[in-house]
């Protein structure tokens, strides 16, 4: 898989390099890259941002160096219906990134993400990069950052763990056990007894059906206390 990210702030995407993403860069399964926007500006200062028309606070990204980067990033090739790219707009205004979000991108071929800093981009940078690949508006979820980096790298991490090989298949089968739409059951480890604080007895009892139950019987009460709404659906 081929994932790509443009922003202002490509030192950001160096997380990516640590543990997970590293690993499979080096094994060739992934190829990463982050793209710098400043570097498909001609001017002396490198600028990216303008007013708004129709007046407002704050600035807008530019159109004209998102277009450069695109037509640099995305070679016009004859792509069809699954190897088309995905381009990835970061934004507070898109649908809510969720665990389907990640398995759906995980199967395609090529991603780029688009990450806006000030008051986000031209409109019509969206529209422009329809023309090049299939269009998502996505959010991390209902809270306000600063810009599309941090919302990138929490996708990219999510997507990238569930492309075969990236991680161990032990740990892939984790995340199965995961997706039946309700919280982790708590878990412990060693010592069975640590400052007075006792490991729940059934763990230690032996009786894997006695365990299997308490398990998800955990799972059900966590979800109905903190997440009531992943019940209804
Ligand atoms: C600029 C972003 C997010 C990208 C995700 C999430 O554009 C804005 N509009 C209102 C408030 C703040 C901004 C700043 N901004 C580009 C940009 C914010 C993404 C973002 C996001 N994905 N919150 N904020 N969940």
């Amino acid at each position: 898989m081929r994932i790509d990210a443009i922003s202002i702030f490509a030192d950001y995407f160096q997380a990516l390099d640590l543990s997970l993403l590293g690993k499979a860069q080096a094994s060739g399964i992934l190829d990463f890259k982050a793209h710098d926007l400043r570097d498909y500006t001609h001017d002396k200062h490198k600028t990216v941002d303008d007013t708004p028309y129709g007046g407002g606070a704050g600035m807008l990204m530019k159109p004209e160096p998102w277009g450069e980067a695109f037509d640099d990033i995305l070679s016009d090739d004859l792509n069809q219906t699954d190897d088309r790219p995905v381009i990835i707009f970061t934004s507070p205004a898109g649908e809510v990134f969720k665990q389907a979000t990640a398995h759906e991108l995980a199967q395609r071929k090529h991603l780029v993400f688009a990450c806006g800093r000030y008051e986000g981009i031209d409109q019509r940078v969206v529209e422009y990069a329809a023309t090049k690949g299939e269009v998502r508006l996505i959010s991390i979820g209902d809270y306000v950052l600063n810009g599309g980096e941090v919302a990138a790298i929490a996708m990219i991490e999510a997507i990238a763990r569930l492309v075969p090989g990236v991680i161990g298949n032990a740990e892939s089968l984790i995340e199965e056990s995961h997706s039946d739409g309700l919280l982790e059951y708590p878990s412990y480890t060693k010592p069975s007894v640590w400052r007075g604080l006792e490991v729940p007895p059934v763990l230690l009892s032996g009786n894997h059906a006695a365990i299997a139950k308490w398990r998800h019987d955990q799972q059900v009460e966590r979800t109905r206390q903190v997440r009531p709404d992943l019940l209804d659906e």
